[in-house]
């Protein structure tokens, strides 16, 4: 297909409650969105970028940077048969892995629109459902906190991860699994700590949680192996796994037990298929990641967690956990079960509502 024209849309969204993690607080969601348009198809994308370079370097103003000057450029004009063509095209740009996950998400909803199959089929995905869990940022007390879980148990959710960082840590944790015995549990520290940490690390060992995400630095692999040999409980890599290189050399250092994949955090879905095949050779769990993606990126990271060796909760919650109103329809829902439905129509499998795009435009530029 030869690709016509590249459109990008700096979106402002704002969140149904404020997200606070280790590196910060967001109110609302402010996103790139990518439209490639080739023989009268529109395929969208969404680079899941923020406003600050907190979790990575990235920001939505140098993502639009390099969609608008670089990637979009470079697509445009070209033939692209399948989406690996796509991220052959956008190789030789170092980095900037989430705008290019927003062009090369496009790509496959665009060809999968063409030939009238799903990005999960497209993909090789295996599964109908796949199972999801909610992702919770530090609140102002306990008793807000255990508010707040209570209010998703309802829904169904198969695991709750709480946002973690020093002075909210283990004794939250330990008043956390007190009020919920039986909760699947995970903590995510997003950096937040170091080698120093250790001991207070290892007290988290005695409350059964199912990993404990990203303690360590963004960049590193070496502490989080010599981390992992003092705790029981199974490290999983976030922000230090950003492509395949940096997936192969935590798993030669065992850097941790499970890894956590973003497509946008690796550049794209290609890379993360990748991932998941070097993992699954290696017997090594994963799943998919979240960047409170709007329903479009949403959609891809469904699609995704559909391979084989997706065996593990994703951060893949409800559009209405995030949005008033999302972009997409159907809205994502969690089923009574703790699943959601992979979208079996062709391409992404949800429709895009345009003049919600519209309204939560802010800015937008073709490439062409
Ligand atoms: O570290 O997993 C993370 C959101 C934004 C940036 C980083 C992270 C997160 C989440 C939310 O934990 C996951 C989601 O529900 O999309
Ligand atoms: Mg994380």
């Amino acid at each position: 297909m030869r690709i016509d024209q590249v459109e990008i849309r700096y979106i402002q969204l704002p969140l149904v409650h404020p997200f606070e993690t280790s590196f910060g607080r967001e109110d609302e969601r402010d996103t790139i969105l990518v439209a490639v348009r080739s023989e009268g198809l529109t395929g969208w994308g969404e680079a899941a970028t923020s406003v600050g370079p907190w979790y990575e370097y990235e920001t939505v103003e140098t993502s639009w940077h390099i969609l608008r000057d670089f990637l979009g450029p470079r697509m445009v004009g070209q033939d692209v048969v399948t989406a690996q063509d796509a991220a052959k095209l956008m190789m030789p740009v170092r980095g900037h892995n989430l705008a290019k996950m927003g062009v090369e998400a496009a790509i496959w909803d665009l060809l999968g629109q063409a030939e009238g199959r799903s990005v999960s089929q497209l993909l090789g995905g295996t599964r109908e459902t796949v199972a999801v869990g909610v992702s919770i940022g530090v609140q102002d007390s306990v008793p807000s906190l255990n508010r707040r879980i209570d209010g998703f148990l309802p829904d169904g959710y198969s695991r709750v991860k709480i946002k973690i960082r020093p002075g909210w840590d283990v004794d939250v944790v330990r008043q956390v699994r007190k009020r919920f015995p039986d909760l699947s549990l995970m903590v995510d520290a997003n950096s937040a700590y170091s080698l120093d940490d250790s001991v207070l690390l290892a007290a988290l060992d005695e409350f059964d949680l199912l990993m404990i995400e990203q303690p360590l630095a963004h960049d590193d692999l070496v502490d989080h192996a010599e981390l992992q040999s003092q705790l029981r409980t199974p490290v999983c890599l976030d922000e230090s796994v950003p492509s395949l290189a940096a997936a192969r050399a935590a798993l030669a250092l065992d850097s941790g037990r499970i890894i956590n994949i973003k497509p946008g955090r690796v550049g794209g879905l290609t890379v993360a298929r990748d991932i998941h095949d070097l993992c699954r050779t290696r017997d090594v769990p994963v799943w998919c990641g979240g960047m409170l993606e709007t329903g479009i990126g949403r959609a891809h990271n469904v699609a995704l967690a559909s391979l084989p060796g997706f065996c593990l909760p994703g951060d893949i919650s409800a559009s209405a956990r995030y949005f008033h109103q999302d972009l997409v329809e159907p809205a994502f829902v969690v089923n009574p079960n703790g699943t959601m439905t992979v979208p079996s129509g062709p391409g992404m499998g949800v429709t895009v509502v345009l003049d919600r795009v519209e309204s939560a435009t802010r800015r937008r530029d073709l490439i062409k």
